[in-house]
């Protein structure tokens, strides 16, 4: 089984003006198509060609010999959750935002929690809110270059990708505005609170 690159679940131009057609464009079909693309390089001569994706990332974490294979496939996995926890302006429910604030103490310390989490990732990485099963807990966590919660065992809900690719192109160095955009305009508040469901 080889990858295909899933696109993008709607126009370049849907998440216009906090992310621009030229980002998504770039980010989308040139660095997560390379993701694709050299995963399935790297799985023709492994053992691990025909795993799912979430098998080969558990399976390559960690693993220096297989070092290319877990980057690949983690950031191909990271990338399709991205791209479908974004919608243009939509709203958090009560029901979101009281889940959240059980968890956070309020919606509002999520939010500053997110957004300091990837402001505070040093170089290229994601901040991931996630699901401990063991604890019943949801978590704010930042994870370097391609690594993932599920990587550590936990449930990925909502990430966000501080790569430079990200955002450059609109918010030049100024990841905190773009971080804020995200937050207020981006999330797919309708993805989230279909993941937070399926915990219960
Ligand atoms: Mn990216």
């Amino acid at each position: 089984m080889t990858f295909k690159l899933e696109p993008l679940p709607y126009g370049y131009d849907a998440l216009s003006p906090y992310m621009s057609e030229e980002t998504l464009k770039l980010h989308h079909d040139k660095h997560h198509e390379t993701y694709v693309n050299n995963l399935n390089k790297l799985l023709e001569d492994s053992d691990l060609k025909g795993k799912t994706l979430k098998e080969i990332i558990v399976a390559s974490y960690k693993k220096p010999q297989l070092e290319g294979i877990f980057n690949n496939a983690a950031q191909n996995y990271n990338h399709i959750k991205f791209w479908k926890s974004m919608k243009l302006n939509t709203k958090p429910s009560k029901e979101v935002q009281d889940i959240l604030a059980q968890h956070f103490g309020s919606f509002e310390k999520f939010k500053e929690k997110m957004i300091d989490t990837a402001t505070k990732v040093f170089g290229s990485g994601w901040a991931w809110l996630e699901y401990d099963e063991s604890s019943k807990k949801l978590d704010v966590n930042k994870y370097p270059n391609g690594v993932n919660p599920l990587a550590e065992g936990k449930k990925p809900i909502l990430g966000i990708d501080v790569w430079e690719h990200s955002y450059y192109v609109d918010y030049r160095n100024k990841r905190p505005d773009y971080l804020k955009a995200w937050f207020e305009n981006l999330i797919n508040w309708e993805y989230v609170e279909k993941k937070l469901n399926n915990l219960k």
